[in-house]
Parts: C-alpha cells; sequence; structure tokens
C-alpha cells in the first residue's frame, strides 16, 4: 500500500501527517510529493521517514500544482492499493481501515472521504464560499454523471491498483479531486463514499487553496467535461439558442412576406438564413463528436477490461462445475 501526500510549503504539518498514517499502517509505503516548496517540507519529510523507519520517498516534482504532484506519485510508485490524503493533518488516518476495506476485498475501485454528510466540514472549514462551493460543484457534477455523489472535491481517498492505471491525469491543479470523481462515474468504477471526521487546518499553517481562482478553474473543467462527455447533448443547446434567434429574427422577415409579397428587411433576412446554418453546423458537429465519445468509450472499456484483476479464476476441471467461491 502507498500513501500519497502532496504537500506544497507544509513544514508545520507534514511530519505529524505521517506520523499519524504511520500509526494505523506501519507497512505503508510513503510518497511524499514535494513541488517547490521553500519551507523545510521535503527535508522535515525525510526526517521523519528516518524517525519512523518507515519505507518512503520523498519525491520533487517541478511542475506546480496538485494534479502534477499525484501524477507524478502515481506515475511513479507501484502499489496494490493508494491513499490519497492531505499533508495538512485536516483528514483522520484513524479512519484508514474503515476507507481501505472495501477497495482490499475488492468491492469498491475508489473509496472517498465524505467531509460534507457528518457536518464537520462547514464547522471546522470558516473560509467564506468554500461550503457553498462544493455544494454547487456537486450539484453540477450530479447532473452531469447522473449519480448522486456526497462529496466530490474531497482529498481523502483510497483507490485501487485497476483505478490508477486507466486514470489518465491531464488537470494540473485542484480541479484533480473533481476530476477523477466524474471520470470514475464515467467509466462506470465502483465508488463508495464513507463519513469521515474533518478538522481544520492547525493555527499558522495556510492553505493553498484560492477560492476564487480555483473556484472558477473547477467549474470551467465541469464546463469543458460536459462539452467532452455529452457533445451531441451540448451541441443541441448552441443549436437550439441559434435556431430561437434564426427564428426570432426570422418571424418579421416571413410576417411581412406573407402579407405584401415584399421583403424590405433584407439585412434581417440575411441574419436569420445565417443564424440558421449556425443552427445546423452546431448540430452537425455534435453528431460527429458524439460518434467520437462512442469510440472513446468502447476503447476506455477495452483498456478497463484488459487492465483489470480478476478476483476470481474458474478452474478448469474436466467434470467440474467451474465454481470456486460462494459469494
Ligand atoms: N505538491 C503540491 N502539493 C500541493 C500543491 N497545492 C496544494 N498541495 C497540497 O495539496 C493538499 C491540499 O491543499 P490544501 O491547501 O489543503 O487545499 P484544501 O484541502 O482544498 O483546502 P483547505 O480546506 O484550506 O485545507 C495539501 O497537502 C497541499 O500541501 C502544489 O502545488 N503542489
Ligand atoms: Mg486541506
Amino acid at each position: 500500500m502507498a500513501v500519497i501526500l502532496p504537500a506544497y510549503n507544509e513544514e508545520q504539518t507534514i511530519g505529524r501527517t505521517m506520523r499519524e498514517f504511520h500509526s494505523v499502517a506501519p507497512d505503508a509505503f510513503f510518497c511524499v510529493v514535494d513541488n517547490n516548496s521553500t519551507d523545510r517540507t521535503a527535508d522535515n519529510a525525510r526526517d521523519m521517514l528516518r524517525e519512523l523507519q518507515a519505507e518512503g520517498v520523498v519525491l520533487r516534482e517541478e511542475r506546480q500544482g496538485k494534479g502534477n504532484a499525484v501524477r507524478r506519485a502515481l506515475t511513479d510508485v507501484d502499489a496494490d492499493v493508494y491513499v490519497l490524503a492531505d499533508a495538512d493533518c485536516t483528514y483522520p488516518a484513524g479512519q484508514l481501515p474503515e476507507l481501505l476495506a472495501p477497495v482490499m476485498e475488492g468491492t469498491a475501485d475508489m473509496v472517498c472521504g465524505d467531509r460534507l454528510s457528518g457536518g464537520d466540514y462547514f464547522k471546522e472549514n470558516r473560509r467564506l464560499f468554500h461550503g457553498f462551493g462544493n455544494r454547487l460543484v456537486q450539484g453540477l457534477v450530479n447532473r452531469v454523471s447522473g449519480r448522486r455523489f456526497k462529496d466530490i472535491m474531497t482529498g481523502y481517498r483510497v483507490m485501487s491498483r485497476d483505478f490508477v492505471r486507466i486514470y489518465p491525469i491531464i488537470t494540473e491543479g485542484f480541479q484533480l479531486e473533481t476530476d477523477m470523481t466524474l471520470f470514475a462515474a464515467q467509466a462506470r468504477m465502483r465508488v463508495l463514499e464513507i463519513p469521515i471526521r474533518y478538522r481544520d487546518r492547525p493555527v499558522g499553517s495556510v492553505s493553498k487553496l484560492h477560492t476564487f481562482r480555483d473556484g472558477v478553474r473547477i467549474l470551467w473543467s465541469i464546463f469543458t467535461l460536459f462539452r467532452y462527455c455529452s457533445p451531441l447533448t451540448f451541441f443541441s443547446l448552441v443549436a437550439a439558442l441559434f435556431a430561437l434567434c434564426s427564428l426570432l429574427s426570422g418571424g418579421v422577415v416571413i410576417g411581412e412576406w406573407l402579407q405584401t409579397r415584399y421583403i424590405t428587411h433584407v439585412p434581417l433576412a440575411i441574419l436569420a438564413v445565417s443564424l440558421g446554418i449556425l443552427a445546423a453546423i452546431s448540430l452537425g458537429t455534435g453528431f460527429v463528436l458524439d460518434a467520437f465519445t462512442h469510440q472513446r468509450r468502447l476503447d476506455l472499456e477495452i483498456r478497463i477490461q484488459s487492465n483489470a484483476t480478476r478476483r476470481f479464476t474458474a478452474t478448469r476441471n474436466k467434470g467440474g462445475n467451474g465454481r470456486n467461491t460462494t459469494e
């Protein structure tokens, strides 16, 4: 098992986070990914590895961003199960066994620590708009994915090797968590959410999340994903908008022609026709991209099937019925 801790200027809390996780998972391989920290984060992590006599590594990633850091860890470390957490002591290491069990047993591909159901997050995290932002993103993601996720942006996750091997990390920053959940939904992975306790960062440690900058990036990435994943719906909506404008501007022209058999609003007629053409082009684009999306889904499914670790093997004994389980 690998515990991945992306850390950017977390000298105050990285050691304590590692100690807490080590106390519940002494055999875990720690992977701390430092990202150009200007404080003693990397040194403290190395010191703590030595002190705990734990297995692990402190990696350095040049490209800034949590997504880049996690990508480095998942690319460099091979493990049967991956635990992802923040290096800021906010997530309860004590609940790791609960989160770990379903992935270990093979009944879930990703288990998320749900901060919101217990209510701690709203009490503990006092930053204005964070509760609102979480709810907004959750509503949008649930709408796009058709699922009912409770906490989409949690940073405490346990992931199976199978999930990690097929998940392409293309996001660089804090969009990572939202993207992971959306991808899991798209790939029809089994996602389980378990309510967890949540504490605010200890006094003196500083959050790396910029409410508006990162909020806008997350919303933009959901919008982009909607365009990529449901192009037919997306471009049909665009086409409907163009068609409506075309009808509104063309209505006047048609009305005039019906009454007088003349068209005096020539510019308006040209506008209406142009908007109609744009509507048709948008709809056509939607159909073409829909075919691409279909192909991409097929490719993804093939990748999932060829990468999956099979839980059961049917024995090929001559007279047997092939069953080796009672589950
Ligand atoms: N390596 C790396 N880690 C990062 C970067 N940005 C954030 N992190 C780490 O990602 C984790 C989450 O960042 P936080 O600032 O706690 O973000 P958050 O949990 O959404 O915000 P809070 O609710 O304020 O804690 C922490 O362990 C950070 O150190 C980065 O650019 N590089
Ligand atoms: Mg945090």
